[in-house]
């Protein structure tokens, strides 16, 4: 039948913030200028105005107009923007708007720690769980889980690090990424948040002690001195066969298995652990130390055996397969430049970020030019300028899309079809906005940063907002063994500040491809906890999210 997607009326559906952008979008077929006008909690006009006509948004597959309300500034809750007989979803204007979203999106960590007593006194009853993968039966893992049969002969302590996504997987390149992006979010933030976590009290930013515990499980992931392989890291750690659904970790009973290193496993660990180094400095003297060392360690490894790649398909857990690591290498290369300074290094660097390639877990060679934005004193001045021109091009490429889409987006995939995870492709691309905006002062890339969370939060095709707990239509039942409530009362929804990976055009589960054929690839989205493909969440989904939101909440 024909989806319901509610009102033709888009906005962000948890608010604005009072000094803009203010912007909405409005499905139409007619196209002449229309009247809008934005009412308050009490129904009182406050603002009105002409609708833009636009047009066809092609990848949505929808005819638009946009609305921009940016003239009223007045802070506020529960507005409506109103079309004729169309009232959108209620927002406020706030200027703490994103505080929440941003402390709950860095929660979601926590939440998802492997090892450890998720306590009901930090995140309430619902989401209290027991430690997971501490080897207390039924758990056969994590401490002391063997190689695949045959691949090595030694077990290691992998204790620690947080679950991927909605599985009990631990996988080392996309982990390694997502703590990169919170190391990158304490760097870029100006004021640190207080997070419900067990290391609340201690004096370290509590940003940096939620990535630590992912930062220490990545260092147990490296093969030990003496072994063949040695410095090299595993590339990965799951079950032996997907678990069943609803089913907490603890209880949790296959066997778990090391799989074998991969030179992208150990690139990634020579980036955080180089990241890691520099950062923690002045915080935890012998973690920085530690992960220094395991950086310097990991890099050489990868010099010797540059070329073993992880393996694609494979049973209970994610490939995470990659055949071309040019692009790891460059990024190690930048962060370890950036830690110690040292022209073996530099020289090593090879890549710069680009807008067809943006960055994700498998696509890494924009991080190199990351890496080095934050370290501008280790760079020449014409080194600085080139660096500040090629993010600029980059972020006149992604405001670009983001303009030409009537669901103004930075995300606007060359080929038409969107991919699993796509929402992280909106929150990446932002970040890059951001950061350029940082580098450059220009406010249309800080506008555009801002309006990409508009698009998260339920100015899209589907009048969505992927990230539970926040809008009035949000997703909530995202593909999650624990956070699988609609399977099993018992168990609870997502924890909120939850990022859906959203839109794939892929249609690669079961339960998309039954209600979802012929979807425009904007809305190839559907809120079931069966459909991975477009509904899982993942750290490397909430980490983007989460260092959008900081930089939201300090615009
Ligand atoms: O994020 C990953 C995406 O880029 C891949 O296309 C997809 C299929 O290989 O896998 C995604 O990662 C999933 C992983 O394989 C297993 N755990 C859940 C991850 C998020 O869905």
């Amino acid at each position: 039948g024909v989806r319901d997607f509610g009102s033709p009326v888009r906005v962000n559906q948890l608010g604005y913030l009072p000094s803009g952008p203010h912007r909405a979008t409005y499905v139409t077929d007619q196209t002449t200028p229309l009247d809008w006008k934005l009412v308050d909690a009490g129904n009182q006009t406050v603002a009105v105005g002409k609708t833009t006509p636009y047009g066809l948004d092609a990848l949505a597959g929808d005819s638009v107009q946009l609305i921009d309300f940016g003239a009223y500034k007045r802070s506020g809750t529960g507005f409506k923007l109103v079309v004729g007989e169309h009232i959108s979803e209620p927002f406020d204007i706030a200027t703490n708007l994103y505080s929440k979203l941003r402390q709950e999106s860095l929660e979601y960590f926590y939440n998802n720690r492997s090892g450890i007593p998720i306590e009901a006194k930090y995140v309430g009853d619902a989401w209290a769980r027991e430690a997971g993968h501490l080897g207390v039966a039924p758990n056969k893992g994590d401490t002391s889980v063997p190689c695949v049969p045959g691949s090595c002969d030694y077990s290691l302590d992998v204790r620690g690090g947080w679950y991927d996504a909605g599985d009990h997987g631990k996988y080392v390149v996309n982990g390694a990424l997502a703590a990169w992006q919170l190391l990158d979010l304490y760097e870029e933030s100006e004021r640190n948040v207080s997070l419900k976590i067990p290391e609340n009290a201690n004096r370290v930013p509590d940003v940096l002690d939620e990535a630590k515990w992912q930062i220490d499980f990545l260092l147990r992931m490296q093969v030990p001195a003496g072994q063949p392989l040695a410095g090299m890291v595993h590339h990965k750690i799951h079950d032996v066969a997907w678990t069943g659904m609803a089913l907490a970790p603890a209880a949790d009973p296959q066997q778990r298995y090391l799989y074998p290193p991969s030179t992208a496993a150990t690139l990634n660990v020579a980036a955080i652990g180089a990241r890691c180094g520099r950062v923690y400095a002045r915080w935890d003297r012998a973690l920085a130390t530690r992960c220094l060392s395991a950086a310097q360690t990991a890099w050489k490894a990868a010099e010797l055996h540059p070329a073993i790649y992880a393996p694609g398909g494979g049973v209970g857990g994610g490939p995470y397969d990659d055949v071309k690591v040019t692009d790891e290498f460059s990024w190690a290369a930048a962060e370890l430049f950036a830690a110690t300074g040292k022209a073996s290094y530099k020289r090593r660097i090879t890549t710069g970020v680009k807008a067809a390639d943006g960055f994700s877990w498998q696509e890494t060679g924009g991080l190199a030019d990351l890496a080095l934005a934050r370290v501008p004193w280790r760079l020449s001045m014409i080194e600085r300028v080139k660096l500040v021109h090629r993010i600029s091009i980059v972020a006149d490429s992604y405001l670009a899309d983001l303009r030409s889409q009537g669901y103004a987006n930075p995300y606007k995939p060359a080929n038409g079809q969107y991919v699993w995870g796509s929402n992280s492709g909106t929150a990446n691309n932002a970040m890059i906005l951001a950061i350029a905006a940082d580098l450059t002062g220009r406010a249309s890339y800080r506008s555009a940063a801002l309006e990409s969370l508009d698009y998260l939060l339920g100015r899209n095709a589907i009048n969505q907002s992927y990230v539970t707990g926040y809008g009035e239509r949000d997703s909530h039942n995202q593909h999650h063994r624990f956070w699988s409530h609609s399977l099993n009362p018992a168990y609870p929804s997502p924890y909120p500040g939850s990022l859906a990976g959203g839109p794939n055009s892929g249609l690669q589960d079961p339960v998309a491809q039954r209600n979802l054929q012929g979807c425009a690839p904007a809305k190839c989205y559907i809120d079931e906890i069966g459909s991975y493909s477009t509904n899982e969440v993942a750290v490397n989904w909430n980490s983007a999210l989460a260092w959008l939101t900081t930089y939201a909440d300090e615009s």
